[in-house]
């Protein structure tokens, strides 16, 4: 059967999400990437500009909705999840897009960000994650590892940091997935995959802070071990095609100890493409 989907027309270009905002990042900053590629998605929307809206907390990420040339708003700091809530109740026609950090969204934010979750209200929600306070000068964030030794930290942290993904998922997200600032093909299409869900979708995008968290990433970026430590999966054409539990099986032979791959999930639950942060013991 032919398919009857139409591929919408965009009504402006990417330069027209262009501010006349001077650019607050450090230069070499992940933030500027992610900014690029989701300036080249949102037209693909069709949508006019008046009915697109970035929603921020607070921290360098949060600086996000100056740089778009939309409706937006620099919130308070961890509820840009509640602000946008009221604003998508309200007005059902807006693509509302919300914009946090991980210190944002994991710490003052964290109640917020798992009620939403477990809501599904039909928002799009993107966590910066450079595992790090960027905005405040380098204070351990929730995701930051075991060990790290910062400013707030001078011995190093003895917390286990968050998983946001899991976090997702255990609040029954429907859509998860994530990905990296320096990869801006794979994170065009999440962005793209991320608007289409009907629901909360939820895309954590590795980030690099290149003043107080440098090179946090490094690992699935560069040539001598990105093969090993990254691998994309795409749990949700496996699903539908009813072979979800072949990739089960198969993760599993390669000693992948995901947390997908031990909860159970219902039939509408869609996760993205995820970026293993396990060393494969063999490679595909
Ligand atoms: C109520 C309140 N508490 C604390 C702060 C200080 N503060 C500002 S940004 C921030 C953390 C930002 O970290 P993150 O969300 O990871 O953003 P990044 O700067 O790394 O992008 C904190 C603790 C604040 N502005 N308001
Ligand atoms: S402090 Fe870090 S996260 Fe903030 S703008 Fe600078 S490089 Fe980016
Ligand atoms: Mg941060």
């Amino acid at each position: 059967m032919e398919s009857t989907a139409t591929t919408p027309t965009p009504l402006f270009t990417s330069k027209d999400l262009v501010t006349d905002q001077d650019i607050r990042w450090c230069p070499g900053c992940g933030d500027y990437s992610i900014l690029k590629q989701v300036q080249t998605v949102i037209p693909e929307l069709g949508l006019p500009r008046e009915q697109i809206v970035f929603i921020s907390g607070i921290g360098c990420s949060s600086r996000f909705p100056y740089y778009m040339e939309t409706y937006g708003m620099h919130s308070i700091h961890g509820r840009a999840t509640a602000i946008a809530s009221g604003l998508k109740a309200a007005r059902k026609d807006l693509s509302v897009w919300i914009v946090t950090g991980d210190g944002d969204s994991m710490s003052i934010g964290g109640n917020h960000f798992i009620h939403l979750l477990r809501r599904n209200f039909n928002v799009n929600v993107l966590l910066f994650n450079n595992q790090i306070y960027g905005l405040t000068k380098g204070q351990y964030s929730p995701t930051s590892e075991s060990g790290k030794v910062t400013k707030s930290t001078p011995f190093g942290s003895i917390d286990h940091p968050f998983n946001p993904a899991a976090l997702a998922m255990g609040a029954d997200g429907t859509f998860v997935a994530r990905s990296m600032d320096r990869d801006p093909v794979h994170l065009k299409e999440m962005l793209r995959q991320a608007a289409q869900h009907k629901g909360t979708s939820f895309l954590e995008i590795y980030q690099n802070c290149n003043v107080f968290n440098d090179g946090a990433f490094e690992v699935f970026t560069e040539k001598a071990s990105k093969n090993k430590k990254h691998s994309l999966l795409n749990m949700a054409n496996h699903w539908c095609s009813g072979r979800m539990v072949n990739w089960e099986l198969s993760l599993m032979d390669l000693n992948l100890s995901l947390l997908i791959m031990q909860k159970k999930v219902s039939a509408q639950t869609t996760f993205g493409f995820m970026t293993c942060t396990i060393e494969l013991s063999q490679e595909f």
